[in-house]
């Protein structure tokens, strides 16, 4: 087995490497995912059902009637199966034959086409037009949108696959959106969580909000009206569970290999994503050690056993065999149509911010692209433990790195 050093070395801390590329209103969304095992089976309905996951959730606006997102497989995969080599993504951009003319590539327009010149509080706006030098924010808006969750969706299911193969599972749902919802996590989430994340995700799946409780989700649907009708918009809590993962990935020797600081980044890294919480990280902060660390005990099968799990499955940075449990707060989306208070960069007179088509609410959708974003994190830190650049030799090998440790816990 080639050490993990070598790996590191080699193409940096990750092995699974993706970019995006596209505009919200340009012909298509791209994706590159490289480093990816040979023989992970791909079926393309598995990467479409995690797209049309994405679209759904009450509160969206009037884009996701125009786009049934597809992804099209243009490299890496033959005859349902990776071959080690990178996988292309492209998922067209319906609306697109509406901006042919706005978002020409090379085209100058016949007509003068209205310049945005006033940025939107809490948007990419401003510091975007100052730092990339732009008269118009345009491009500001069409790469910081969040249509390019999208791409990262389509690239992730890919190691959301690879994971789920190995018995690593990831789910989630909306915990509150508004003043919506509950603090703490739902007791039917631990039940369904008992049968491995995926079975969360589908009973989340049921709701329009992706809620557990009937009472929350009617109490988020009456948010989201109220808002929509306000011109106001809607944030909220993320709960995302992982299970399946075994002990001892990431680690604490060294600061890039820690687990729990990849997790919380690839989160934050999520458009309008401002908080990430490990476990119950808040709480635990103002309560004594005695009432905050998981007891330790010998388990019946043959493995440690913690009777509670405010650690989120977390120690020392590295994975400790429980459910790894993270939330993501979402702020409310900065495109409002009763506008705030801003003003005009031609001008620099006092001006009510821009108005764009948007979302009400995209928590539901965000929780999607939460399950998606965490895979290749997770997929990394296995394959770092691991190593190899097949199926089957990463199957073997983890499964023999699940006996070691089963082993160590046997009388
Ligand atoms: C977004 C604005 C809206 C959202 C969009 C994100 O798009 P549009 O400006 O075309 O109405 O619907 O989300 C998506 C298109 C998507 O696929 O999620 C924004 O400004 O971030």
């Amino acid at each position: 087995m080639q050490p993990a050093s070598v790996y590191k070395q080699r193409v940096g801390i990750t092995m699974i490497r993706y970019f995006t590329a596209g505009e919200s209103h340009g012909p298509a969304l791209s994706a590159i995912v490289e480093g990816l095992p040979a023989g992970l089976d791909v079926r393309p309905e598995e990467i479409n059902s995690e797209l049309a996951r994405r679209q759904q959730g009450y509160g969206r606006g009037g884009r996701m009637k125009i786009e049934t997102d597809k992804a099209r497989v243009l490299s890496g995969i033959r005859f349902g199966s990776t071959i080690g080599s990178p996988v292309t993504l492209q998922i067209e951009n319906r609306d697109w034959e509406n901006w042919t003319v706005k978002m020409a590539q090379f085209e100058e327009p016949a007509e003068e086409i209205p310049t945005i010149t006033i940025p939107r509080p809490g948007h990419a706006d401003l510091v975007g037009m100052i730092k990339y030098g732009f008269e118009d924010i345009r491009p500001v808006i069409e790469r910081a949108s969040a249509r390019e969750t999208a791409a990262r969706v389509a690239a992730c299911t890919l190691s959301r696959l690879f994971l789920r193969k190995l018995g690593i599972q990831i789910g989630s749902y909306v915990s509150a959106i508004g003043s919506s919802g509950s603090e703490s996590v739902s007791p039917k989430a631990s039940e369904l969580l008992a049968e491995g994340a995926d079975a969360l995700s589908r009973a989340a799946d049921a709701s329009c909000v992706r809620m557990l409780d009937k009472d929350d989700e009617d109490a988020a649907v009456a948010a989201i009206d109220k808002a929509k009708e306000d011109g106001d918009t809607l944030g909220g809590i993320i709960d995302l569970f992982i299970t399946g993962v075994p002990m001892g990935l990431g680690s604490y020797v060294q600061h890039d290999r820690r687990l729990d600081a990849d997790l919380a980044g690839a989160l934050i890294s999520i458009q309008a994503v401002k908080g990430v919480e490990i476990g119950s990280a808040f709480r635990n902060a103002r309560r004594p050690g005695s009432e905050v660390h998981d007891e330790l005990f010998i388990g019946k099968e043959s493995s440690p056993e913690r009777r509670t799990n405010r650690a989120g499955g977390l120690e020392g940075s590295m994975s400790n065999g429980e459910v790894i449990h993270i939330r993501a707060a979402m702020k409310p989306i900065a495109t409002l149509m009763s506008p705030l208070h801003s003003f005009d960069m031609d001008t620099l007179e006092t001006h009510l911010s821009h108005i764009e088509r948007s979302d009400t609410c995209a928590v539901p959708a965000c929780s999607v692209i939460a399950e998606a974003v965490v895979a290749p994190v997770i997929a990394n830190a296995l394959l770092l433990k691991t190593g190899g650049d097949h199926m089957k030799e990463i199957s073997q090998r983890l499964e023999a790195y699940r006996e070691d440790i089963s082993r160590r816990f046997r009388k």
